[in-house]
């Protein structure tokens, strides 16, 4: 466990185990959550509570969960610099996420653009959980005290309202939780959906071409990629109106390190399959060692248990400092 002397600033970075793994999820937090180890206290989370929010199969569910875990080890987190636990694990989230409920205005969340999306998405399941699931996520946070939170542009919102109820609730009460702040990062901040590059790459998508999971097969990524959604045009270069090619380029900037005109300049002359199939190479070579990684972890269940619960243990420790102070300052009574 991380030694918590040094002042280090802490971050805290959860993944919902509500699907398979996408390309996304890994070029827009995963990648970047390795890097920020060396810099920062990191705190990572797979954030299960908040996948039951959409409707989820209990045999897959707990292989989802499991399968999170063992991924956020295969691309680099390193357990013993960094905790790593199970939210349901830690009763503390669903504790403070009451709590905050009672700060939270109903105008608010009816504000927030992911219930309007997944109640429109899930219109025979709009239950209250999708709706306070801000509260939740700003208990994630807060109870940490955290400084930053390695945010996508689809999450700023609900940050914001984390911040927003973190403010109100020291305005009543006097100092009890850190203000966070987002951690935007640099690269790979958005990957698009394969079949409508104008929505974001999302695991719950039921197109399963639309996105890449980081645990599909080589042949599966690349007939993934070659069926990729693209334009009339024929020139690989970065355009208005080509949503899907500029998708492509931001993957492949991401995955190679290379810029957008030195991939322009690479495929001068030569047509979108050819680019499409080097896409699906780069994105393979890329995923590999993460999926032989992956398949150790996942056989070797008895290291998982090992790491999630010394990660719970640290985590309910943490957390219950900020949970007592809050319900004291509140006015509960001590046990
Ligand atoms: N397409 C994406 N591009 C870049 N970053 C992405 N993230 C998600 N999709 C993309 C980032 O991944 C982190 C973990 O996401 P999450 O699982 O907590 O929730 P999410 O953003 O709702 O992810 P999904 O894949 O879209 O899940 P579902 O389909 O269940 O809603 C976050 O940092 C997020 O920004």
């Amino acid at each position: 466990m991380p030694e918590t002397t040094e002042k280090k600033k802490v971050i805290l970075s959860a993944i919902q185990p509500s699907g398979t793994i996408t390309l996304g999820n890994y070029l827009g937090a995963l990648r970047n959550w390795v890097k920020l180890q060396e810099d920062y206290h990191c705190i990572f989370a797979v954030a299960d509570l908040h996948a039951i929010t959409v409707r989820q199969e209990p045999k897959t569910f707990r292989q989802n969960i499991l399968n999170a875990y063992a991924l956020l080890l295969a691309c680099g987190i390193d357990p013993t610099k960094s905790p790593v636990f199970i939210q349901s694990h830690v009763h503390t989230h669903a504790e403070l996420a009451w709590l905050l409920n009672c700060y939270t205005q109903f105008g608010e969340l009816s504000r927030m653009t992911q219930f309007k999306d997944k109640s429109q998405k899930h219109s025979d399941n709009v239950n209250a959980g999708l709706f306070t699931y801000p509260t939740l996520m700003a208990a994630d946070i807060l109870l940490y005290q955290a400084d930053m939170v390695p945010v996508g542009a689809d999450q700023k919102q609900h940050l914001e309202i984390a911040r927003n109820i973190a403010e109100r609730f020291n305005g009543i009460y006097g100092n009890t939780f850190k203000l966070p702040e987002p951690y935007i990062a640099q690269v790979g901040a958005r990957v698009m959906s394969l079949q409508d590059p104008t929505k974001k790459m999302s695991k719950s998508d039921e197109n399963v071409n639309s996105w890449v999971a980081v645990l599909d097969k080589p042949e599966t990524i690349m007939k993934k990629f070659k069926r990729a959604v693209t334009d009339s045009d024929t020139v690989v270069c970065v355009g208005e109106g080509k949503d899907g090619i500029n998708n492509l380029i931001g993957i492949m900037s991401a995955v190679t390190g290379k810029t957008s005109e030195e991939i322009t300049a690479e495929f001068e002359g030569k047509g979108y399959g050819d680019f499409k199939a080097a896409v699906g190479e780069a994105v393979i070579e890329e995923l590999r060692p993460i999926q032989e990684r992956f398949n150790d972890y996942i056989n070797n269940k008895d290291y998982l248990v090992e790491q999630y619960r010394k990660g719970s243990e640290f985590a309910l420790k943490l957390s219950q400092r900020t949970l007592d102070k809050a319900m004291k300052k509140i006015g509960f009574i001590a046990k």
